[in-house]
């Protein structure tokens, strides 16, 4: 083709187009010769390009319904993790499609024509039930924040301190953020005709396990306590708590339950399984709570990672690592970097830094070749800096320790 063609912008397009089949056949191995012969074989460039693409089957892992490839996901069977170097070349948030998903069951289909929330209990004085519609017609909000597994960075109670714990077995991708929409919890209690004696609200899920987990009337009337049904500028997906789902920043993911059908408020303070025997803090260091096991998890701690593989690989010379830090209890102010486990240098912050979110940041490296354990460690605006070591607890919960990240550089 002529270079004035391309002047055209259809010749453009579709001279680019072949250009960029053959370049993604290059990277591929393909030979031009055979490449050619493929073409030809194709009746023109429309048909050859799905024939040239070369896609993994998108594995589902059992009760998870959005796809999770295993270049996105870790699978442990009814949950999937995001992968960190995934989120390398990506933006502030998490990407629907990235973002990890904790099911106690499976994912259950809701139909919200015939779906409604139902408010009721001792601490309310007007018990009522309200629609999908009716929800979307109140006031609305939305909020940038992480949800986060109580049990994220579980598997370095074994890899670490050798006590090797059940429950899925994360590294540190049971995290995400994103951009929330909801309605505040509170305009819908005001609505039920909320008591100045209710103390406790249990939201519950409509899955197989009714999860349900209480909080405090003071968190459930924050301004960010949300009734979420839309993330990231979508319509809230299956996986996430589709049609609505609780968002209760800050504390443990266990606590923004999904697939909310019924909320009870009372009087009494609350209790559930899923404070009372999981998602508690059982251990030495941690004295017991009855009728809770252990300490009862609120808040998330403070954490960071790498936006790399597990084991990494890097060729030696300049690179510019980068990672995120984040703390359930503010805003993280200040990141440090080790690569020889004695020095600390200090990360570039990159705004936005949004607190109960995330910051993004970055270093330059140049590291010569051999094997290097990356350590990141954050502090947040209420003090609270990540410890070389943390307690052990029984169900491997809140391991906010500074995790090394294993890197061969060639
Ligand atoms: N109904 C219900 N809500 C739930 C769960 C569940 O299994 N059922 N899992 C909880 C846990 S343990 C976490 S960490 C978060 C995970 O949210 P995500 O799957 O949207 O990432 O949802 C919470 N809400
Ligand atoms: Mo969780």
């Amino acid at each position: 083709m002529h270079e004035e063609d391309l002047l055209i912008e259809k010749n453009y397009e579709q001279a680019r187009a072949d250009e960029n089949i053959w370049q993604r056949a290059k990277a591929l191995g393909i030979s031009r010769q055979k490449f050619l012969h493929l073409m030809a074989g194709a009746a023109g460039v429309a048909i050859g390009l799905p024939r040239l693409r070369f896609e993994k089957p998108a594995l589902a892992a059992v009760g998870v319904v959005k796809p999770n490839p295993p270049e996105l996901f870790y699978d442990y069977g009814t949950n999937i993790e995001m992968r960190w170097e995934a989120m390398y070349n990506r933006g502030y948030l998490v990407p629907n499609e990235l973002f990890f998903v904790r099911n106690h069951t499976s994912t259950p289909r809701v139909d919200q024509t015939n779906w409604r929330l139902r408010i009721e209990g001792s601490g309310v004085s007007r018990p009522r039930e309200f629609t999908y519609d009716e929800l979307l017609s109140l006031p609305s909000h939305s909020v940038i924040r992480a949800v986060e597994c109580a049990g994220n960075g579980r598997s370095f109670f074994d890899t670490v301190q050798g006590k090797k714990v059940a429950g899925s077995q994360w590294k540190l991708g049971a995290i995400g953020v994103a951009e929330w929409t909801g309605v505040p919890l509170r305009e819908v209690l005001e609505r039920t005709g909320l008591k100045p004696t209710a103390r406790d609200v249990m939201p519950e899920g409509l899955d197989e396990k009714k999860v349900r987990r209480p909080m405090s009337i003071a968190k459930a009337l924050a301004d960010d306590t949300l009734l979420v049904y839309a993330m990231n500028g979508q319509i809230l997906p299956a996986d996430h708590g589709f049609p609505l789902r609780v968002l209760v920043p800050g504390w443990l993911g266990a606590a923004s339950i999904k697939w909310v059908g019924r909320i009870e408020v009372s009087e009494q303070p609350l209790y559930s399984p899923f404070n009372t025997q999981t998602y508690v803090l059982i251990g030495n260091d941690y004295p017991s709570n009855p009728p809770a096991k252990g300490k009862i998890i609120t808040s998330q701690n403070v954490k960071s990672a790498f936006e790399l593989p597990w084991d990494a690989k890097l060729p030696s010379g300049p690179h510019l690592l980068r990672g995120r830090s984040w703390s359930g209890q503010g805003k993280v102010t200040k990141v440090e970097v080790s690569w020889d486990g004695k020095t600390w240098q200090s990360a570039r912050l990159r705004e936005p830094n949004i607190s109960q979110a995330w910051v993004r940041w970055d270093i330059d490296w140049e590291p010569s070749p051999g094997n290097y354990k990356l350590q990141a460690r954050a502090t947040d605006n209420q003090g609270n800096t990540q410890p070389m070591d943390v307690p052990f607890n029984q169900q491997g919960y809140l391991y906010g320790a500074v995790v090394s990240h294993q890197v061969s550089v060639s």
